[in-house]
């Protein structure tokens, strides 16, 4: 897991490690991963409002785990049907955050992202975190996918960029609040992630340190 020299600006405060994982540190995290949705198994969160499932499937790991329904976004203590606390945040992840990000304070949300049959993600905001100086670290498994960030503003260019198993991109300053989303994932990419699809693990912290 080490951040090699590769790291390619994509856009003001965006940073790119590109195969920043070998297939060695993939196929760990994908074991971690199965190990912990064995206890907190994918659901599909639901858009405010409207109650419409989403097209991606979640689960998380750490205290604090981001959910979606008709009430709205936020952040939950327990797995939305088991009711239990999400599992820990695996270690080698924690390690990552702290070579590549920057930042003191520990991460407490994982979010688990699965793509399969078409899903996608569209352009969005990510803003239920206090800590907004805090730096987002992105990590991709499975099959590629076409990223697009843009700005503070929906209206804003955008551009974008194709994530491969095992890249691992940072977000911060100016960033934090840029419109992003996965306009698509490429099928048959990847042999990392049995019966196919994409994995993105995102690590963020979401209560200010300095408020506690
Ligand atoms: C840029 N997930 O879960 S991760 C999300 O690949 C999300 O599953 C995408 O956007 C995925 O909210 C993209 C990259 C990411 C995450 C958070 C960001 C990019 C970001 C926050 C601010 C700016
Ligand atoms: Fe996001």
């Amino acid at each position: 897991m080490t951040p090699g020299a590769a790291r390619v600006k994509v856009s003001p405060g965006v940073f790119l490690w590109r195969g920043c994982l070998d297939r060695a540190a993939q196929d760990e995290l994908i074991a971690d991963v199965a190990d912990r949705t064995k206890h907190a198994p994918f659901y599909r969160p639901r858009m405010p409002r409207s109650g419409k499932p989403f097209s991606v499937e979640e689960t998380n790991f750490g205290s604090h785990g981001w959910f979606s329904d008709e009430s709205g976004y936020r952040y939950e203590r327990v797995h939305p049907v088991t009711k239990l606390p999400w599992p820990d945040i695996p270690i080698s992840l924690v390690t990552l955050w702290h070579a590549v990000g920057n930042y003191a304070a520990a991460p407490e949300c994982c979010l688990v992202n699965l793509y399969r049959n078409g899903a996608r993600m569209g352009l969005h905001q990510d803003r239920d975190e206090a800590a907004l100086e805090a730096p987002v670290v992105s990590i991709s498994l499975g099959d590629s996918a076409l990223f697009r960030i843009g700005g503070v503003s929906r209206r804003d260019r955008t551009v974008s960029v194709t994530l491969h198993s095992g890249d691992v991109i940072v977000f911060g300053g100016e960033s934090r609040l840029a419109h992003h989303g996965i306009d698509r994932v490429m099928a048959g990419t990847s042999p990392l992630i049995a019966g196919g699809g994409r994995i993105n693990l995102t690590l963020r912290r979401v209560t200010d340190p300095s408020k506690k």
